[in-house]
């Protein structure tokens, strides 16, 4: 890793979630100086604090680092830098259209502190042509003119929750500048940070790039759902014929599981839909069948219940994914709501995530008197549990586990039926 000799040396980074934190953290670390912008003043007070307000692996660590280094600060609001890199939401509305109104909120928020020679790097998924096209257009409001005083780039982030810190270092970045020069300067700012390779690109390349990579994890779990479903028509465990169709040298199909949750991958895809309804059909598809897997796996459980009066459904994880305490888009929502439409009582457990729509239960009041475990994220914990103490407990014995993440053979011997997808 290099200095930050040749690049901009004060960077305003606008948002301080999930992507914006680590960034603006890392930055500090990398020799930086940087100012975190944030509306939440809890998030700002909190960051100044050396504190951290989401469950990430060394975050914390790297975030008092920063601060204590003096080199990160974080505020409401903007102050004049040498570049500006905005990392905030952009959700779906209800239409499967991109809800862009953080992104210009964000933008609006600096022009009045742009001065010439800038460097605006967006990080936010964004559909096709945003970059050069309503980014560029709020920026230029400024009076300073795009390409020759303002320099405009997409540099979309890849970080996987879980392991943010690893991948925000590790993985290679494509950056899209709206000219050479944009990429360019753009990519001084990355490379003091990351140990990966950097691929300078246009900004609609560097969008589509990053769709492309959401909506072909989502297109392959797709499949694996659709393999799942296909296999329990025939009496078949999904998952053995996954793993064995995977001994194919040229097989690497993904893992069927209860949906497709997260913040991204249940967006992005449809932001090509947007920009492309009538091709993007194997995308559109794909994001159906996994909207669809919730229900599907709520339907099963429920079959497995048929022969008990008031079922109580014991449902482990609401995270949408395992060992994170994010629960955004979560398929188990959907899987919740379908059980108590379908007249089943439901208690959700989870040890990470702190607020969520259902109230969160202790593990033994909600496994007391229930008829089904129903196991939705493969958070660590669970694999720890006690089949034969939580057995004890229960009034019918069995548990559907839809990450396979339990050992079953222990569960079978504490006398329950194990379901599988
Ligand atoms: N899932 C499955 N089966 C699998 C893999 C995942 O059902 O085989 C489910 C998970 O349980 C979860 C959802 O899919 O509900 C998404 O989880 P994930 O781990 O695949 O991805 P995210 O959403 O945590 O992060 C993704 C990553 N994108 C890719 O791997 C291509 C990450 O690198 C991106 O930075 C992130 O989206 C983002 O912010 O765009």
């Amino acid at each position: 890793m290099s200095g930050p000799e040749e690049a901009a040396k004060e960077i305003c980074v606008l948002g301080l979630g999930y992507v914006g934190l680590p960034t603006a953290a890392m930055l500090a670390v990398s020799g930086f100086s940087v100012t975190g912008v944030d509306l939440r003043a809890d998030v700002v007070d909190a960051v100044n604090a050396g504190d951290v307000p989401i469950e990430e692996v060394g975050l914390k660590t790297v975030v008092q680092a920063a601060v204590n280094s003096g080199n990160l600060r974080a505020q409401a609001s903007p102050e004049e830098a040498d570049a500006f890199i905005i990392a905030v939401p952009t959700p779906i509305r209800e239409d499967h259209t991109a809800d862009l109104s953080y992104v210009e909120q964000a933008a609006r928020s600096i022009v009045p502190h742009l001065r010439k020679g800038n460097l605006v790097v967006l990080e936010s998924t964004v559909p096709p042509g945003t970059t050069d096209g309503l980014l560029t257009d709020i920026l230029a409001e400024s009076g300073l003119v795009p390409k020759e005083e303002l320099f405009i780039a997409h540099c979309p982030e890849r970080i996987l929750p879980g392991r943010i810190l690893t991948e925000l270092v590790q993985n290679d970045r494509v950056i899209g500048g709206i000219d050479e020069e944009s990429a360019r300067r753009a990519a001084e700012i990355y490379r003091p940070m990351v140990e990966g390779e950097v691929f300078p690109t246009t900004a609609v390349v560097a969008e589509l790039a990053k769709l492309v990579e959401n909506a072909s994890r989502d297109v392959g779990i797709a499949f694996a759902n659709e393999v799942a479903r296909i296999s329990r028509k025939h009496g078949a465990d999904g998952r053995e014929v996954i793993a064995l169709a995977n001994r194919h040298p040229r097989v690497h199909i993904l893992d069927p599981g209860a949906g497709v949750g997260g913040h991204c991958i249940p967006v992005d895809p449809w932001f090509l839909v947007e920009g492309a309804p009538d091709l993007a059909r194997v995308v559109r598809t794909a994001r159906e069948t996994n909207d669809a897997q919730p229900l599907w796996v709520a339907e099963r459980t429920m079959r497995e219940l048929d022969a008990v009066e008031d079922p109580k459904i014991s449902v482990w994880g609401v995270a949408y994914k395992g060992n994170v305490d994010d629960a955004r888009e979560t398929p188990a929502l959907a899987v919740l709501k379908a059980l108590e439409a379908k007249g089943a009582r439901v208690s959700a457990v989870d040890f990470h995530v702190k607020r969520f729509a259902y109230q969160i239960d202790d593990l033994e009041a909600s496994v007391t008197d229930a008829d089904c475990v129903l196991l939705l994220t493969d958070h660590r914990e669970f694999c720890f549990f006690e089949p034969a103490a939580i057995g004890e407990r229960m009034r019918t014995r069995i548990v559907f586990d839809t990450r396979s993440c339990l050992a079953h053979e222990r569960w079978e011997a504490a006398g329950f039926k194990v379901v599988t997808l």
